[in-house]
């Protein structure tokens, strides 16, 4: 076995990747990712036990939120940088002992391995293989992937400014603690609930530096068709890398198109202002094999899913920033001042010819919580009228696999007095159906990223409160997740946390759970795979 890693819905044969990965990370990658998140839990726990304010050390927590993020399914496939980011980390893990000297250091906190050499040879045996006990390995491994999913909305937010040291002293507490071999399959279940806890946590902080910074996302139709100018296309999640992408581009004679993750920013009213801000082009992240090709000009990539590219004339168009990577394409880093330089791209994007038409039309968005919140009388009178049955929470995320196509049909068998919540690239599936609406109110109503799943708790709560239930599951809202990577992880964990109960989740259950900790989260959450379209739905509508 040359790696280990089943980290996302694709995991070889429902297992692990190891020998290479499905999605194109090659072992190499993948146990420099694992000796990365080892030289992590050194740091957290020199934090730890040190008990150092984590207000004192911003540059740390940095470092440490951009490297649990980079190594999240499809962000970075570039060693040199993996290797950089843990020479990162082991460096600032020396300084804080030289400032806080400890005794009796663990491995964690001790080991160097300067050299690639040294570095192959200790991720050969820190890697997940290495927790004998199969329980314990698939509670540590459940932590340590929503922690991935807090870094990366944590990340997210920093880079708009906003910092919460009580979800960064979370993340020490977890890196330590799943390191830590006196910890039961007690406490490891109480720990994966905690992790779901800051989940919800994060996600509220992202929520607030977002409305914050752009204002509340409003109903608004996305163009999907092109124009005869050049472009620059934009994937991913961070606004922040998109708003300086569109400084830079205004009054270039560039246009900037959306892919995938990137097209709920055309919900927010700070991005309208921007005349080359055009439309989205394309679907879900892994549709980008064909899109990126007619796309015909620069892509930029400010987080994941990035698909290892097979041409190069595709490969020397694509820029990467923030915690991705690819071997050989160009990456953008910030100055001290936190700005990205972008006229590479733009340069680029001059020289190539204009996007190549592959649909037109539009499609509707942004029904974030503040949105939904201001239609309520209208929603709460389609509920009580009998108008809208049921709510179906689809959010979550897309992937390449057939059995995916289940979701179409499913949103497609829906009844016509049902209406789908989604977020996430998950939406991809069904959101050109046309579904028609229900009084105005638009069948599938999208919130926004995988992130935005907040505004859908969000949305949830409130109807809680108008209906006066006490429940969150008495509600008519019915909860058919797709998953794939591990920012889905940390939203699943945030809905249990929640007491969200009765959740699907496909289109396979999680690999890395394993069976005993499976049946834990089923007994006591009521989680359950899919199973055909029409057995789903009776399900749902009979509950
Ligand atoms: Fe999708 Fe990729 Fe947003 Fe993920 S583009 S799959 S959960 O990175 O983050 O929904
Ligand atoms: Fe396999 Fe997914 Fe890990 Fe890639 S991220 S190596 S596809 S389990």
């Amino acid at each position: 076995m040359s790696m280990y890693c089943n980290q996302c819905q694709e995991a070889a044969r429902g297992v692990a990747c190891n020998v290479s990965g499905v999605c194109g990370k090659n072992a190499t990658v993948s146990n420099l990712q694992d000796l990365l998140i080892y030289a992590l839990q050194g740091v957290a726990e020199v934090v730890r036990r040190a008990d150092i304010d984590v207000n004192s050390i911003p540059e740390v927590n940095t470092v440490v939120l951009s490297s649990l993020f980079t190594t999240i399914t499809n962000a970075n496939f570039d060693d040199e940088s993996i290797a950089k980011s843990i020479d990162a980390v082991i460096a600032h893990r020396d300084a804080l002992l030289a400032q806080h000297p400890l005794s009796d250091l663990s491995d964690a906190v001790s080991f160097h391995a300067a050299s690639r050499a040294e570095k192959e040879e200790k991720a050969a045996v820190v890697g997940y293989l290495s927790i004998e006990d199969e329980d314990i390995r698939s509670l540590r491994i459940t932590v340590i992937l929503g922690l991935k999913g807090i870094a990366a909305y944590g990340a997210h937010a920093l880079h708009l400014g906003s910092f919460s040291d009580e979800v960064m002293s979370f993340v020490y507490e977890a890196l330590e603690s799943t390191n830590n071999d006196n910890l039961t399959v007690d406490d490891l279940v109480a720990l994966v609930l905690k992790t779901g806890e800051y989940g919800v946590k994060v996600m509220a902080l992202l929520d607030q530096a977002n409305t914050g910074k752009y204002g509340h996302p409003e109903i608004t139709e996305v163009n999907i068709g092109v124009r005869n100018r050049p472009a620059i296309l934009v994937s991913g999640h961070d606004l922040a890398d998109l708003e300086q992408l569109l400084e830079q581009t205004a009054a270039t004679g560039v246009d900037v198109y959306t892919h995938s993750e990137m097209l709920p920013a055309h919900y927010y009213p700070a991005f309208k202002k921007y005349d080359n801000f055009i439309g989205n082009y394309g679907n879900a992240w892994w549709k980008q094999v064909t899109e990126f090709d007619s796309f015909n000009g620069p892509i930029l990539f400010t987080t994941n899913c990035i698909v290892p590219p097979k041409k190069e004339s595709v490969r020397n168009r694509i820029f990467t920033t923030g915690a991705t990577g690819y071997p050989g394409c160009t990456h953008i880093v910030a100055d001290e001042n936190g700005h990205k330089d972008f006229q590479a791209i733009i340069d680029l994007a001059k020289t190539l010819p204009s996007p190549q038409e592959i649909e037109t039309g539009s499609i509707i968005g942004g029904f974030a919580h503040n949105q939904v919140i201001a239609l309520a009388d209208k929603v709460v009178d389609a509920v009580k009228t009998g108008a809208i049955k049921k709510f179906f929470v689809m959010a979550g995320c897309d992937g390449r696999m057939k059995s995916r196509e289940y979701y179409t049909d499913f949103a497609q068998a829906l009844p016509s007095d049902t209406v789908i919540l989604t977020a996430g690239c998950a939406k991809y599936r069904y959101n050109k159906l046309d579904l028609g609406d229900i009084g105005g109110i638009p069948r599938v109503l999208d919130a926004g990223q995988c992130n935005d799943s907040y505004s859908l708790v969000v949305i949830a709560l409130k109807l809680k409160e108008v209906f006066g239930l006490e429940d969150i599951n008495d509600l008519p809202i019915a909860f058919n997740i797709a998953w794939y990577e591990q920012k889905a992880v940390i939203v699943l964990l945030a809905l249990l946390y929640l007491g969200v109960k009765n959740i699907h989740l496909g289109p396979t259950l999680p690999a890395f759970l394993s069976p005993n900790v499976a049946n834990v989260i089923i007994e006591k959450f009521g989680l359950a795979g899919i199973n055909s379209v029409e057995e789903d739905i009776k399900v749902f509508l009979e509950a």
